[in-house]
């Protein structure tokens, strides 16, 4: 077969996959309109692709009912010594892992087209971007890769010319025979599925899944996994988090990186319009930050992705307008509830509910039907260039200079509305204790405290003992250039169970305090945990909450934070000697603070 394609590396890696999975076809994409229109047209003849009456070039998917996350129990993190991967990662040795795969990858491309997709994460030619190639066996991943990375000739130019890049190898894990009708998202059983990253040599091998996170492999798999060893290797981070530019009604820029646990509306935080007037508030990216220091000696950042790959459920003109009008064109949907005129719907959406629709699985749906319309794991697929307020220094090469990260997490009680660091030490304290209250859209009890460190716990690719000492290197390298370190929940409750805060455009007024720290301008009172706004610090102009809410949002309770203390021993007890002993420190002040 003639494979177009001049790099020697790239050129062995896919005849050995061509050799090994027996693909009927080869295919190397372009990234081009009429190739994105083609397969989009291929997959809508076989009825895989649902085109939308009300959404110009837009395309509704359902998946098989098995297939419809990311399987955590399923991620390995593959380093010759177990104690490399560390505690939060599953393990399976490199050659043990490589022959069970190998075993599943013989054949498995059989009467199917084996596509490469070559991509940047990041602009195309910035120097903090990497190249990667996704070889698949599913032309949705063709169209969604196109989408959520640069897919382009400009990338094989690169490639032709020597550039160096990340194989990302993927199949769906359904072999067609002879004559078999193929299904409309044929995937493997759960048992077969593996999500595998090689990091000491820059590798990842997929089986089994076609849904996101499991099979775009340029988004978890590359850019946080992948991404976050070579970043501790190379002095740089990768990290899960958006980012985004506040400007003052006096037109100063501040850059904000920010980083949460699942649920606690992180696209809704990056696309933000601020209620307070005169600030402006732009879009850079919704999930993943790649940072760098500067010939400024500042930590500047790109987002690595070329769209947003967003939870759907909840997604509405209420809590996010700014994506909402995103997604009025060329999107991809994936298990939304399909409504008779033609449009995709979801629960949570303005307005009144549709008296009949097509849920996910493709049966009739009407609001007397027990389960969900739209699955709560129900995706949007758009380019971020849509987004309104897109930042117009989005693909900078250089990235933007940080000046402020924030953690967070959804708390009902003891944690206050912000608090800033003391110190880069603290605030990587508090980054590396992090902890949500599990909510519907997690698996188990709702309401239960999950340690989630720099909302990185699936994602980093290495021991997270290793990488919270990465975080502290990272403060000693940057020094007084280091971006100041926050701590923010959104989700306090009074007593009787009512939010204090009201979010969302409100939190303007948060990251309006952040700035004017930065700027050595606003005032701090000292407490226990960190410092909180003194009183009147935080601008309240023109919204009312009532002063004994005012009192309960930002109250530090000695008592409960000390029975915080054994959770936060138990977890940091996990990282064994991989614990930075700086942290164990941190900890130990902390407990003094608080006598
Ligand atoms: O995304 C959220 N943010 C950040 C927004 C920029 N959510 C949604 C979380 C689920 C993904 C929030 N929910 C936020 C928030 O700041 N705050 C809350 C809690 C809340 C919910 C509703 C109201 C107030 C607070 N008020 C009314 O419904 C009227
Ligand atoms: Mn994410």
């Amino acid at each position: 077969m003639n494979i177009p394609v001049k790099n020697d590396k790239l050129r062995a890696w896919i005849r050995e996959v061509a050799d090994l999975c027996q693909p009927d076809d080869i295919y190397v994409c372009n990234g081009s309109q009429e190739e994105y229109t083609s397969m989009i047209m291929k997959l809508t003849e076989t009825g895989i692709a649902i085109p939308l009456k009300k959404r110009r070039n837009s395309y509704l998917f359902r998946s098989d009912p098995s297939d419809v996350a990311r399987v955590e129990d399923r991620t390995y993190i593959s380093t010759p010594s177990r104690d490399d991967a560390g505690p939060t990662n599953h393990w399976i040795a490199p050659g043990e892992l490589k022959k069970i795969m190998t075993g599943l990858y013989r054949g498995c491309m059989k009467g199917r087209t084996m596509y490469v997709i070559p991509f940047s994460m990041g602009p195309v030619g910035s120097p903090i971007s990497k190249i990667g190639v996704e070889i698949s066996d599913s032309p949705y991943v063709v169209v969604n890769m196109h989408i959520m990375t640069r897919v382009s000739t400009g990338v094989m130019e690169m490639l032709d010319g020597g550039a160096d890049f990340i194989p990302c190898l993927h199949s769906i894990g359904a072999p067609l025979e002879q004559g078999q009708k193929d299904s409309s998202w044929p995937c493997a059983p759960l048992e077969k599925k593996y999500i595998s990253h090689f990091p000491e040599e820059n590798l990842i091998w997929s089986y089994g899944s076609g849904y996101g996170g499991n099979a775009l492999l340029g988004k978890k798999c590359l850019a946080l996994r992948i991404a976050s060893a070579m970043a501790r290797r190379e002095g740089w981070m990768a990290e899960h988090m958006l980012i985004l530019r506040l400007t003052s009604p006096e037109g100063k820029q501040y850059h904000i990186a920010a980083a949460f646990p699942s649920a606690c509306g992180k696209t809704n935080l990056a696309m933000m319009q601020p209620s307070l007037p005169g600030w402006k508030c732009e879009c850079i990216g919704d999930d993943i930050a790649w940072m760098k220091a500067g010939p400024d000696g500042r930590l500047h950042a790109i987002n690595p992705e070329n769209g947003f790959f967003g939870v759907a459920p909840g997604t509405s003109y209420k809590t996010n307008p700014m994506a909402m009008d995103t997604l009025k064109e060329n999107v991809i949907f994936t298990n939304c509830a399909l409504t008779d005129d033609g449009d995709i719907w979801w629960e949570g959406m303005d307005g009144d509910e549709p008296s009949h629709a097509i849920d996910w699985k493709g049966r009739d749906w009407t609001p007397q039907s027990t389960g969900e319309a739209a699955h709560p794991n129900a995706r949007f697929t758009a380019p971020a260039s849509q987004c309104p307020v897109i930042c117009g220094d989005w693909e900078k090469p250089e990235g933007v200079p940080i000046d402020i990260f924030i953690f967070g997490g959804r708390r009902s009680t003891v944690v206050p509305l912000v608090y800033e660091a003391f110190n880069w030490e603290h605030g990587v304290f508090l980054g590396a204790t992090a902890a949500s209250e599990t909510t519907a859209a997690n698996i188990g009890a709702v309401g239960n405290l999950r340690r989630d460190p720099f909302a990185m716990t699936p994602f980093c690719g290495y021991h997270m003992g290793d990488y919270f000492q990465h975080w502290l290197d990272m403060g000693d390298r940057l020094g007084d250039r280091s971006p100041r370190i926050f701590y923010v929940n959104w989700f306090r409750k009074s007593d009787e169970g009512k939010f204090l805060w009201p979010g969302f455009s409100e939190n303007s007024r948060v990251l309006k305090w952040m700035c004017e720290r930065v700027d050595g301008r606003a005032r701090a009172q000292e407490t226990p945990i960190g410092l909180l706004p003194a009183k009147g610090a935080l601008d309240m102009t023109g919204l009312y909450i009532s002063a004994d809410d005012m009192e309960e949002l930002m109250r530090v309770d000695r008592q409960s934070w000390t029975e915080e203390i054994p959770d936060m021993e138990q977890h940091f007890s996990r990282f064994g000697d991989r614990l930075p002993v700086r942290l164990s420190r941190q900890l130990e002040e902390f407990k003094k603070r608080l006598k």
